[in-house]
């Protein structure tokens, strides 16, 4: 019986968990087009530099569309992140 609880419990548990993490940051998600990206060694430094900045939680890229996606939440600011951008060549344009 004992064990049946804890089974039942446990989904309920990390749902709870799931829906106050994502209440507390407000993560907001940008694609933006960077036009130097010339490789998928290109990709790998904006993601390396964009994931080193406090409160980016993901940055994902596409060489061929010269696409990037970044999910950041404060203090992370799109300001900030264009200004990273800046400093390592590869400035972003707005889609
Ligand atoms: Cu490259």
């Amino acid at each position: 019986m004992l064990s049946l609880i804890y089974f039942c419990y446990v989904p309920v548990v990390f749902g709870y968990n799931t829906g106050i993490r994502y209440e507390d940051t407000s993560m907001t998600s940008k694609t933006f087009e960077v036009p130097n990206i010339g490789c998928a060694g290109c990709v790998q430094a904006i993601t390396n530099e964009l994931s080193d900045l406090e409160g980016v939680a993901s940055v994902n890229g596409d060489v061929s569309s010269k696409t990037m996606h970044i999910e950041y939440a404060p203090p992370a600011t799109w300001e900030g992140i264009v200004e990273t951008l800046k400093e390592i060549d590869y400035p972003p344009v707005a889609k």
